[in-house]
């Protein structure tokens, strides 16, 4: 392992003492313990530390309130494989090779941040949702969810290869594995990272039993843009993943009525029929009267749409709270046992998600809601940075700070940057000013089209390509709905060209095969 110049430590003494930063301000601190908690598809909008419309997420909030809130946090790719893949190399989708969740198995061969942790002396250890279809490499200890992971009873493949079947909800033993780690399973002399990667929120947010009736009282506000027309976007119209047309009125929505025969009534049978015949019977009595009132009313058109997506806010609000709780076990944990102040925790999610905005639901689109992920952070001794971080930051750039805060060299390949400058209070002046995006996977379920582009503070280009050849461009400041694609209008060929110019730079800075240009892109990945 190559060192900082400067640095004061040793690879000797290297559990014992370690040094950040070529800046030279944190000389002589601990290497800091990573607890890297993420869930799948949790969004601001429902987190209270960021949105306080919809629900409260008190120990998520614990953690932004002792630390620091990312006011700009933004994904590479909003898909869960992808974003993942981003995450464990610090690199974009074109370079670690992941594009998308249905063709792709990661190489766990290429250079990933748990495998040089371990390689500057910490224990790294991996729980819960993986989704990268290989078993990992770099972590010390690894339990992980089959592919997607099911809420009940679920399924777990251990070190040896081998699946088992555990009794609860997920998010609870996900986080009894990681907690029985930290207590019994790692070598308490040297500094650890733990990834905990949640199964929550992904669909189709089945609720632990004893929050059934959370949040049943509750009436969520529709976004403004529900009933959007998606006029001048046209990959927008084309989607499949409207909450009036696309959501399953049994797996989605659990009306799960005599004579249903919907396109995933099988799926939800499978995911219910994991309840033993006790849970099974608690959950039942729970909708037999939701399900009678439904059928009863007979919905149709816009009432229809407006009760998928009240079931489908209670539903979520219900998995972020079992989550929450389980935030607060860890922050609990750390706590009693003395591991708090020299710890950096960190929450995020694989990539945000609509909650109803546009009338969706699912991500994928370089629109705000699923370009965004939630990031908050508790930092451990020698930062006192506290309140909003402003700056734009992306996914790739959580590898880096791992490292550096680790005092282990970034390697110069990884796209992303140390958020360390940040996290000491630091404002530099070179820092990054667009961030890029691409999403590939198409055709696939939900129809969005492949497409990449550049945002920066005000404005956002983007290209859908493959199968099309179309732009839209928006003014975030104007319109931070993104409803008026702004693309060839009059007055804007002045930023779109230099939106392009920026786009073409990241492009090439980034090495992506896929450009503009036909001829790049058919040498490329299509
Ligand atoms: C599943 C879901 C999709 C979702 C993808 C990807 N369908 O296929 O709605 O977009 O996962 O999600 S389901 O019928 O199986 O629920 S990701 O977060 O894992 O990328
Ligand atoms: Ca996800």
């Amino acid at each position: 392992m190559k060192q900082y110049p400067g640095i004061l430590y040793t690879l000797a003494a290297i559990s014992a003492v370690g040094s950040i930063s070529s800046c030279g301000k944190e000389q002589g601190r601990k290497q800091p313990n990573i607890v890297f908690i993420m869930t799948d598809d949790h969004t601001a909008q429902m987190m209270s530390c960021y949105d306080r419309r919809n629900m409260e997420t008190p120990n998520l909030d614990r953690i932004a309130a002792d630390g620091v809130r990312f006011t700009e946090a933004f994904v590479a790719n909003s898909l869960s494989g992808p974003s993942r893949a981003c995450l464990l190399t610090g690199k974009h989708s074109c370079a670690n090779r992941f594009y998308d969740n249905s063709s792709c198995v990661f190489d766990f061969s290429q250079q990933t941040f748990p495998a040089l942790l371990q390689e500057a002396g910490y224990q790294t250890a991996m729980v819960g949702k993986l989704h990268l279809e290989a078993l990992p490499t770099g972590f010390d200890y690894w339990e992980i969810v089959p592919g997607q992971g099911d809420y009940y009873n679920p399924d777990f493949i251990t070190m040896d290869g081998s699946t088992h079947n555990e009794k609860g909800y997920i998010t609870n033993i996900i986080t009894d594995k990681s907690l029985e780690w930290l207590e019994n399973g790692r070598d308490k002399s040297m500094p650890f990272c733990i990834m905990i990667h949640h199964k929550a929120i992904h669909r189709d947010w089945l609720p632990e039993l004893k929050y059934l009736n959370e949040y049943e009282d509750r009436t969520f506000e529709l976004p403004e843009n529900f009933h959007d027309d998606y006029a001048g976007r046209i990959a927008a119209a084309s989607q499949e993943m409207s909450i009036a047309e696309d959501m399953d009125i049994v797996y989605d929505t659990k009306m799960f009525y005599e004579g249903a025969d919907t396109r995933l009534t099988g799926l939800y049978k499978s995911f219910i029929g994991r309840l033993d015949p006790e849970e099974r019977e608690v959950y039942d009595a729970f909708y037999a009267p939701l399900i009678a009132d439904f059928v009863s009313r007979d919905l149709k058109g816009e009432e229809l749409a407006e009760f998928k997506f009240q079931r489908y806010m209670r539903d979520y609000a219900k998995v972020v709270k079992s989550l929450d709780d389980n935030v607060g076990r860890v922050l609990d944990y750390l706590e009693e046992n003395g591991l708090l102040e020299n710890t950096l925790v960190v929450y995020t999610s694989d990539q945000g998600f609509y909650m109803g905005e546009h009338g969706w639901f699912d991500k994928r689109f370089m629109y705000e809601e699923s370009m965004r992920t939630p990031l908050v952070m508790r930092l451990p001794e020698g930062f006192s940075r506290k309140g909003d971080i402003t700056e734009m930051v992306q996914n790739i750039d959580l590898a880096p700070t791992f490292l550096e805060l680790a005092g282990a060299e970034v390697p110069e390949d990884m796209h992303g940057v140390s958020l360390v400058p940040l996290l000491q209070g630091m404002h530099p002046d070179d820092w990054r000013t667009s961030l890029y995006y691409h999403y590939y996977e198409y055709p696939a379920e939900h129809m969005v089209k492949r497409h990449f582009g550049v945002r920066t503070e005000r404005y956002k280009l983007i290209h859908f390509y493959n199968d099309q050849d179309f732009f839209e461009l928006y003014d975030l400041q104007e319109d931070p709905c993104e409803m008026h694609n702004l693309y060839g209008l009059e007055g804007y060929g002045g930023i779109t060209d230099s939106l392009k110019a920026e786009l073409a730079m990241l492009q090439e800075k980034y090495d992506d095969p896929v450009r503009f240009g036909a001829e790049k892109a058919r040498a490329g990945r299509q």
